[in-house]
């Protein structure tokens, strides 16, 4: 009978495929026998699965040209070191199945095939038995699988982490917040039809048995403008199709709603309510159970979908000007059920929506509005009343995931694994206030990425007791300092001319930013440019030269948008609201506080200033993200697109830090393990220390000394040739035995 022999580089280990029944063999000094389930084989061999393997590491070229061999062939993972790169396939793979965690579970990084659970599976271990904190952060621009490697990761932990003792259902909570978050802060963009609106650090903390016992989320900027208009093709969040495609008759009737989001101003902006992607109806009935589980109460449930209605009736209220050219409310039915579903006084609202409360020398003055403030009010008042339904919903989620445990002795020592899900780099054609902010985040963790990676590499060759060779590479800081320093930062002077009320515009902003950094050699402006690159310049654009590229902004809209004021008596009506959640949404200290609120931008500021902080106190792992194309599409190498993304996610930096001494590095045990076979002293056992065991091994492999140091717990190889001739070596001999095992297997039968 035929025997094919597969050849699988673990060691001593070989497959041998039977017709019939296909089985793994291993041969020990003591004959043949079974052996183990994971191992790699040669499909999962295709390119290198590990960039800094590549010979030639420097070029962009041979670097896309490996993600693309790997791509065709569905291998959508493949490491610079310990960073995973990961590339969306846009079609279902089957690779996040029980039994894929299971074949990543506990096994070393390098001897399986790349894989998100590997990352996961490492993070873990090194939580377990370190006890130190853990943070994987996911990057990557919009559409390029963040969110789904996110779930990925906490559904492996939900399924594969021991239960914990008390407080089982933190597990289900976990996973079930995610539908809700996604209801509320994700909508269909033009890049992805799941698009998150908001940013998302999650922590899961972990009992001292390794046991999921909590969770805590911070959001970061909800892009809000998004509840009142949307680009065309483009939707709303997805609560809103959600609720109106499934919920039940009785439901829609309490909230005055019609199922049709053709009725709904606020819905119909992108004239795409229908997505083929999407199942809204099902999608509700996952929310709608998701809800329970986090604990939510009917009453509770009633009343937030009472605001999510009352956001789509508002969004209906329509002005008719009186002979004063005053802004009076036409849609009395609307206004009607607003009164009922937010619990507020008809009167108080009816005159919230049309005059603005003025107060001067100590006495209040109304002031009618026209027509354009009475609309600006209103859409001011949604975007207010759903961002901040979003925050209490977060506080909620949070509430629910807290450990119960938190009185307990063992809370102490608890140990945290934190998940960052935040928008990538964009650029539009039209860029504005809210790109400026996630660019701006987006170089924050740049810095922290280089930082942090070239740190930890310095710190191990520190540990092993090798020289570190510096490494140039681009420090991204002067663009952050261009943004957030005191007093000549851009945010800075945004925030100096948002509190100039009635003489700043949008404008004079612009004017005052020439002013102040004109000499920056990452900014630029109309009149700031040469003659060749002003044609590329609008008069009321300036352009920040990011790490990632180049974005040309459009500053309309800058000032309002960072001051992001309610006018006081829409404040004072919500104040007075009877819906419990919009009580606590708008609190009446608020409207006593004398102190002006931080500007939208300042508070994003330092957010992200806390964020960076969470993130350095714990050990970084990262999983950098690529979109392969713009039309969603399995199959589909955009290389355009793809080199852009590979610069901008600074792999090619990434790789030279990687690289910049030493291309391999391995822990002694694991490699002795590996080669071992290759030298008569080694093989099949060596009794010294591993240490001595390899510098046996390398002596008769002939490394020459420039190729190769011996750290203190690892080797270290400077070129990826040497570790190839040895691979190549393995290989050989793996041929040899497999031909002695033909042999033996014929002679058997
Ligand atoms: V955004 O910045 O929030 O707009 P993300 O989060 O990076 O973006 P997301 O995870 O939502 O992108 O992925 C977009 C879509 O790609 C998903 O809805 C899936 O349809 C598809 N996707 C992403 N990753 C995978 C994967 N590993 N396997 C299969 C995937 N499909
Ligand atoms: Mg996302």
């Amino acid at each position: 009978m035929a025997l094919q022999v597969e050849l699988i580089p673990t060691g001593e280990i070989i497959r041998v495929v039977h017709p019939h029944r296909p089985c793994k063999l291993a041969l020990g000094s003591d004959g043949v026998r079974v052996t183990m389930e994971s191992a790699l084989t040669a499909r999962d061999r295709v390119g290198v699965q590990d960039f800094v393997l590549l010979e030639n590491f420097t070029s962009e070229a041979a670097f896309i040209e490996n993600l693309r061999r790997r791509f065709r062939e569905n291998l959508i993972y493949t490491y610079i070191g310990p960073v995973l790169v990961s590339v969306n396939p846009y079609r279902d793979l089957q690779i996040y199945s029980r039994q894929h965690m299971e074949r990543y579970r506990g096994v070393s990084f390098y001897e399986v095939p790349p894989h998100l659970f590997a990352v996961a599976d490492t993070v873990y271990r090194a939580l377990r038995t370190e006890r130190r904190d853990q943070a994987v952060m996911i990057s990557g621009e919009s559409g390029a699988g963040k969110t789904e490697a996110t779930k990925r990761l906490l559904q492996f932990y939900a399924e594969t982490c021991p239960a914990p003792e008390r407080g089982g259902a933190v597990r289900d909570r976990l996973l079930q917040s995610n539908p809700v978050l996604e209801a509320f802060g994700n909508a269909k963009t033009l890049r992805n039809d799941n698009s998150s609106r908001f940013g998302k650090y999650m922590d899961v903390q972990f009992d001292f048995k390794g046991a999921p016992v909590g969770g805590h989320i911070l959001s970061y900027l909800l892009e809000k403008s998004r509840v009142v208009h949307q680009n065309h093709g483009e939707r709303n969040f997805h609560v809103f199709y959600q609720l109106l495609e499934g919920g039940e008759e009785e439901l829609l009737r309490r909230l005055g709603l019609e199922r049709n989001p053709q009725s709904y101003l606020y819905l119909v902006k992108g004239q795409c309510a229908k997505v083929s992607s999407i199942n809204d109806k099902s999608d509700w009935k996952v929310v709608r159970k998701a809800l329970t589980v986090i604990d939510f109460t009917e009453d509770e449930v009633e009343d937030l979908l009472s605001i999510v209605a009352s956001v789509l009736h508002l969004g209906n209220i329509h002005f008719a000007a009186d002979e004063e050219s005053n802004a009076q409310v036409t849609t009395e039915n609307q206004l009607k059920y607003l009164t009922r579903l937010l619990g507020v006084e008809g009167s108080t609202l009816r005159e919230a929506l049309t005059h603005r409360k003025i107060i001067a020398k100590g006495e209040e003055l109304l002031s009618p509005l026209n027509l354009e403030q009475a609309a600006y009010a209103r859409d001011a008042l949604a975007k207010a009343v759903y961002s901040r339904t979003f925050t209490w919903l977060v506080r909620k989620i949070n509430r629910s995931l807290a450990s119960k445990d938190a009185e307990s002795p063992s809370w102490r020592s608890t140990t945290v694994l934190g998940l960052l899900d935040i928008y990538g780099f964009e650029v539009f054609q039209h860029n504005s206030f809210e790109q400026f902010c996630i660019n701006y985040c987006n170089e924050k963790l740049q810095q922290l990425f280089i930082e942090l990676t070239l740190k930890s590499e310095q710190e191990e060759y520190e540990a092993e007791g090798i020289a570190w060779e510096p490494v140039q590479y681009f420090n991204n800081k002067i663009i952050c300092d261009l943004v957030e320093e005191k007093f000549k930062g851009i945010i800075s002077i945004l925030d100096e001319e948002c509190l100039r009320p009635g003489e700043a515009t949008d404008l004079t902003f612009l004017e005052k930013l020439e002013d102040t950094v004109k000499h920056h050699p990452h900014f630029l402006t109309h009149k700031l440019a040469d003659q060749r690159t002003r044609k590329s310049l609008g008069r009321g654009e300036f352009r920040l030269l990011h790490y990632a590229g180049e974005v040309t902004y459009s500053v309309t809209g800058f000032l309002d948008k960072n001051n992001d004021l309610l006018f006081r008596n829409l404040k004072e009506t919500m104040c007075s609201s009877e819906n419990p959640i919009m009580s606590q949404c708008f609190d009446r200290s608020e409207l006593s506080d004398k102190k002006r609120p931080e500007t939208v931008a300042t508070q994003f500021k330092m957010s992200l200033l806390q964020l960076v902080e969470i993130l350095q106190s714990k050990e970084p792992a990262y999983v950098r993200c690529i979109k392969p194309n713009d039309a969603k599409q399995p199959g589909r190498f955009d290389e355009v697109l793809i080199r852009h993304q590979v610069k901008y996610l600074g792999l090619m930096e990434n790789l030279r830090v990687r690289r910049a001494g030493f291309a391999y590095r391995r822990k002694y045990e694991a490699f002795l393990q590996r080669y071992k076979s290759l030298c008569p002293e080694t093989w099949p056992t060596w009794a010294g220390r591993p240490q001595d065991g390899v510098a046996v091994l390398v002596r008769h492999l002939g490394y020459k000394p420039e190729e190769y140091k011996m750290g203190r717990t690892k080797i270290f190889i400077r070129f990826p040739k040497t570790l190839f001739a040895t691979e190549d070596a393995l290989e050989v001999r793996r041929q040899s035995l497999a031909t002695k095992i033909q042999a033996a297997w014929r002679g058997f039968h």
